[in-house]
């Protein structure tokens, strides 16, 4: 049965591949499992029937017969232990490090990563809004030098590629561009080798045909 993802009708990130479902994607792709999409408007996101499937009223939701999961760390966790692939080594050291950095991508450098992406369309016209913005460069600063130096000389962060790259890549690419971003090259060179995969490519393309299709309408 093909698992079925819920994504945005028309994402708000203009095609770029932000939105959580592209993590979801990747690692379904990754794993070569095909699945279905179902597009969700925000106003459907919101209600009850949505809400007995992911109680926060957000995208992705995953379900493959009677499971129904939300959470996107959750789900990439599940994909790579139910379609194995590349996701998670055999080893279970490995395999335990692997998910250790997938947790340390949500948890340790997700939440000043989104923040800061998100400061100047959340708090656009305060009148504290450098400041924030300059206290949330700090704290991601903090994470991006332990993160570089982590990563160190590696293409990876635990020897071969895993869900704990899969997901960093998706937080970091947030930061792409930015001049943030800049003062870490090795980080760059790290979300270019994950953009460079063809599970990547193929998931971004999906999800972006679909931005466009809605943009046409
Ligand atoms: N922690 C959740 C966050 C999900 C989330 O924030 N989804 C966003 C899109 S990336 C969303 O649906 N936003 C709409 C809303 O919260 O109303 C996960 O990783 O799945």
């Amino acid at each position: 049965m093909k698992p079925i993802i819920t994504v945005f009708e028309r994402s708000p990130d203009r095609g770029r591949g932000l939105a959580r479902d592209m993590r979801v994607r990747w690692a379904l792709e990754e794993a070569e499992q095909d699945y279905e999409v179902r597009t969700v408007s925000f106003e459907a996101m919101k209600q009850p029937g949505y809400l007995a499937l992911q109680p926060f009223g957000q995208i992705p939701v995953y379900q493959e017969g009677d499971l129904v999961l939300f959470e996107s760390g959750a789900i990439v966790l599940h994909v790579a232990e139910r379609f194995g692939g590349r996701l998670l080594p055999e080893a279970p050291s490995a395999r335990a490090r692997q998910i250790s950095w997938l947790f340390a991508a949500i948890d340790t450098v997700e939440p000043p990563v989104f923040e800061l992406d998100l400061v100047d369309i959340l708090d656009g016209c305060k009148p504290w809004l450098e400041d924030r913005r300059q206290a949330l460069e700090g704290l991601a600063s903090v994470r991006l030098d332990a993160l570089a130096a982590a990563l160190g000389e590696s293409d990876w962060l635990d020897g071969a590629f895993g869900a704990g790259d899969l997901m960093m890549v998706t937080v970091l690419r947030r930061l792409s561009g930015t001049a943030l971003m800049g003062r870490y090259p090795s980080l760059i060179d790290y979300i270019a080798r994950g953009e460079a995969r063809p599970a990547f490519q193929r998931a971004f393309a999906a999800q972006r045909t679909l931005f466009e299709a809605s943009q046409a309408e």
